[in-house]
């Protein structure tokens, strides 16, 4: 039985959190295959506003079992607080399981992640400050803690120690900060070993298992395509591989179990963070999405940044992730606005591109050829079905699903559960 994949397709906060809960009546496990505490999902039930962090989203159907895989990196405190947080709303997290392979976030990641980017200065890359590239770093760099690690204490000190040797040197000496003393750290994670044993799984086994059993696995990417280290704009981008791809490694599911591979695309673009952008919107209309979409950041608090569609990246992430299906979210924060404009090519120095141009260089000379679309001005947020839409709307989805590369299977409403369109 299938295992599905969800991917943001833009620069994220298109609305992955909401899928994969509408899915969770549906689905037996939830995965979350890759980032950490940088995620930010909102989920909306009955009204009541929930936001995750490091949890995946399916966390709120209680049939769901949560899972936080392999290519995840924990940060152990906001962990239980946010397990706290969900107890504390009457949410059932006892289900939850963690991998024994994922990374743990160590407080001087936190600190590295907030000097580096001091350092950087105008080429700063705007993150989200929560560690997460210098962890995924000592992951490759063969330095990282693991979640298994803290339940052998000598494993731990001797892990700590090598890696401080390292840190330290950088702190010290490039950064002119204070070194990090081991047991700092060492204690550091000890104090959550009690509570976090009864969680720790190995969730591979677990999920294929589950798969063979003929249950539904949903692994629930976090970030986006355009974020991915390899295929998004880098440097600009988190340290993970937020496609396709990525969620297979990242859950220890073998890519040949996966039936469905659904991306996730907003009726807009937003982006939080530095980078290129190329619809970006610098006036009066930027700022109304900005409001009427609520694209502030989950986690930070920033304003995203807020533009046209864009259907080069739409292509472009259709391709890089096979995408099966589309959902398209935020269809109802485009009503009122009399001419729509979506990019359908960019102009690269008097150049046409219909796929994203190979270099970094050109993709942010890139301008935006646009085709307009004559908008509507009835409230959709209670459209249940594709007819109910008003023809300027259906035309324009119908218009994006032919230029985007997979078809539109859901159409988002509102933020609700229950605020959506299903075709197929
Ligand atoms: P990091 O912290 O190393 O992953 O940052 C690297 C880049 O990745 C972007 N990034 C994100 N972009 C959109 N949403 C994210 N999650 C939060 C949310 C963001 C927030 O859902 O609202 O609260 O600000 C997210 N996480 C990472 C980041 O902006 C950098 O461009
Ligand atoms: P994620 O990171 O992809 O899970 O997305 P976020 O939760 O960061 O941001 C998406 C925001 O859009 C959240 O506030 C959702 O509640 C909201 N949302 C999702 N789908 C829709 C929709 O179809 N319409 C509207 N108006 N809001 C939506
Ligand atoms: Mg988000």
């Amino acid at each position: 039985m299938p295992a599905l994949v969800v991917v943001g397709a833009q620069w994220g906060d298109e609305g992955k959190g909401k899928t994969t809960d509408i899915l969770g009546t549906r689905v037996d496990y939830v995965v979350k295959p890759n980032g950490g505490n940088n995620a930010g999902h909102t989920v909306v039930v009955g009204g009541e506003k929930y936001e995750l962090k490091l949890l995946p989203a399916g966390i709120l159907s209680p049939s769901v079992t949560p899972v936080i895989g392999n290519g995840v990196v924990v940060n152990l405190e906001a962990l239980f607080e946010e397990i706290e947080m969900l107890e504390s709303r009457g949410a059932d997290t006892s289900k939850l399981r963690i991998s024994a392979d994922a990374h743990l976030v160590a407080p001087y990641h936190q600190v590295l992640d907030k000097v580096t980017e001091r350092f950087l200065g105008k080429r700063a890359i705007g993150t989200t400050g929560r560690g997460i590239g210098p962890t995924y770093q000592d992951k490759v760099g063969r330095l990282g803690i693991r979640v298994q690690d803290i339940f052998d204490e000598s494993i731990l000190r001797q892990k700590v120690e090598g890696a401080l040797r390292q840190k330290n040197e950088l702190l010290l000496k490039v950064y002119n900060r204070r070194a990090v003393e081991t047991e700092e750290i060492v204690e550091h994670f000890l104090q959550y070993v009690d509570r976090l044993r009864p969680m720790v799984a190995d969730t591979s086994l677990l999920l294929n298992e589950a798969l063979d059993a003929g249950e539904v696995v949903v692994m629930e990417g976090g970030q986006a395509t355009m974020l991915d280290v390899d295929h998004g704009t880098y440097p600009f981008v988190t340290s993970s591989n937020p496609t396709a791809g990525g969620a297979v490694v990242g859950s220890g599911i073998g890519p040949t179990r996966v039936s469905r591979v659904v991306g996730i695309i907003k009726a807009y673009t937003t982006r939080v963070g530095s980078g290129p952008f190329p619809t970006e919107l610098f006036d009066d209309m930027g700022v109304h999405l900005q409001k009427t979409g609520g694209e502030f950041g989950v986690n930070t608090g920033r304003a995203r940044r807020c533009g046209w569609y864009d259907a080069v990246i739409a292509r472009y992430a259709s391709r890089v992730n096979g995408f099966t299906d589309y959902v398209l979210t935020k269809l109802d924060v485009l009503t009122g606005i009399e001419q729509i404009p979506v990019c359908v090519a960019y102009d690269v120095d008097g150049v046409r591109h219909d796929q994203m141009p190979m270099s970094q260089s050109d993709f942010h000379h890139a301008t935006p050829i646009f085709e307009h679309f004559d908008g509507w001005t009835e409230d959709i947020t209670g459209a249940r079905t594709f007819e109910d839409l008003p023809e300027n709307a259906q035309k324009y989805v119908l218009a994006l699903e032919a230029m985007s590369g997979c078809r539109i299977s859901v159409i988002g409403v509102g933020p609700d559960r229950e605020q959506s369109i299903v075709r197929h």
